[in-house]
């Protein structure tokens, strides 16, 4: 045993999408026969993880009788009592079926709106009797292929007015229960509203209860964007929004790759390990990946035990960076401070203001002054090749 091998204290939970992916794609068939819920505990129970999370018919087939759904129930709470994993998340599945072709919440048929809003009443409901705190919506249907259909601003009145009413839903219920947005720029739609979590956290202000609602930041759906994820998780982190994390990687500019966690962008990775580790992110580490379609159950569990291992190792990284002597002597370098400029900051007053527009600056001087970055990064760079 070392330090790298998975354990449930470590709270890793995948969906049971995740490792249940049975490698099917836009242009070829499942590739993994399907295994079921409970089967799939029982995987990841092997594997060392925490938990695990589900759409609602991820668990239950959309199309099932109530006494198949009974039956199901039954032997997944067995897998999980057996196991000990707990479903911290659950979601609802808004994009598969048909009768969401043109979003859930923000369809333009009213039928299609209040079957959305049925679906995930009753989503919730299931994910509560599994002990799920975090509730989480993707909205991979709420876009549009063409704006001559829909305006925006219809679409983002309907999607709060969903929101709220789910909000007074977990009250009334007097469910524990915290929401969890999750932003995609595309895919499966052409452009999908609230595409960053940026968007989501400005979003999240305007609801009627901003306090029970977070954000569900996804590594990959940031890069899809082009952006920097762990600046997103930090801002979310500052606002107190960061109630869930799904992590995964994904080169830039391509389709959705799911791809194993620290897979393609390593440092990337490791800014962000740093930083949930630095701050002590209390809340889950939830991988939303799947293995590569050349491979059997038995791949699916090197994948998923990948995608732990490698957290556990730049966890390990992140506290060797912080202890590193020549990293943190460029950092108080960097960061020196005498203190004299307090003076001019913080909260606004004339005589602040007054007396900085009179102080004197040596632009040149500012300019002139070195920053070294390079070597830092650099040690940054040794340091995950295994230097150091
Ligand atoms: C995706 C999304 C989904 C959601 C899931 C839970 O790109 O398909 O990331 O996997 O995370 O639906 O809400
Ligand atoms: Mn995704
Ligand atoms: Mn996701």
């Amino acid at each position: 045993m070392n330090n790298y091998t998975p354990r449930p204290e470590h709270k890793f939970t995948f969906g049971l999408w995740t490792v249940g992916n049975t490698g099917r794609d836009p242009f070829g068939a499942p590739v993994r026969e399907a295994k079921t819920p409970a089967e799939l505990v029982y995987l990841l129970a092997d594997a060392g993880a925490y938990g695990v999370n589900f759409h609602d018919n991820d668990l239950i087939p959309i199309d099932a009788s109530p006494s198949e759904a009974d039956a199901i129930k039954k032997s997944f709470r067995k897998a999980l009592e057996d196991t000990g994993l707990k479903v911290p998340m659950a979601t609802t599945n808004l994009f598969y079926d048909p009768a969401f072709k043109d979003g859930a919440f923000t369809a333009n048929d009213p039928k299609v709106r209040a079957y959305a809003i049925q679906k995930t009443l009753k989503a919730i409901d299931l994910g509560v009797e599994f002990g799920a705190k975090v509730y989480v919506f993707w909205g991979g249907r709420e876009g549009t292929e063409t704006d001559s259909s829909k305006s925006a601003v219809d679409a983002i009145k309907r999607n709060r007015e969903a929101m709220n009413f789910f909000c007074e839903y977990a009250l009334d219920q007097g469910y524990d229960l915290k929401f969890a947005l999750e932003a995609k720029p595309n895919e499966p739609r052409g452009d999908l509203y609230n595409p960053t979590t940026g968007h989501m956290l400005a979003f999240i202000e305007t609801l009627d209860h901003p306090e029970m609602v977070g954000v569900n930041p996804e590594v990959a759906h940031e890069h899809m964007a082009g952006i920097n994820f762990m600046h997103g998780v930090a801002q979310a982190w500052e606002a107190g929004k960061l109630f869930h994390i799904d992590l995964n990687d994904q080169y830039p500019g391509r389709y959705d790759q799911d791809l194993r966690f620290g897979s393609r962008d390593i440092k990337a990775a490791f800014y962000l390990v740093k930083f949930l580790e630095d701050v002590n992110y209390q809340g889950m580490r939830h991988y939303d990946a799947h293995a590569y379609r050349t491979e059997d159950y038995d791949g699916v569990k090197d994948f998923a035990v990948g995608c732990m291992r490698t957290y556990l190792i730049l966890k390990e990284k992140a506290e060797k960076f912080n202890q590193d002597t020549e990293i943190q002597a460029l950092l108080k370098e960097i960061n020196a401070d005498d203190g004299s400029m307090d003076q001019y900051f913080g909260k606004y007053s004339a005589e602040k203001a007054a007396s900085l527009k009179n102080a004197e600056f040596d632009r040149v001087v500012l300019g002139k002054r070195r920053l070294p970055y390079e070597r830092l990064d650099q040690l940054t760079i040794e340091l995950l090749l295994g230097l150091g």
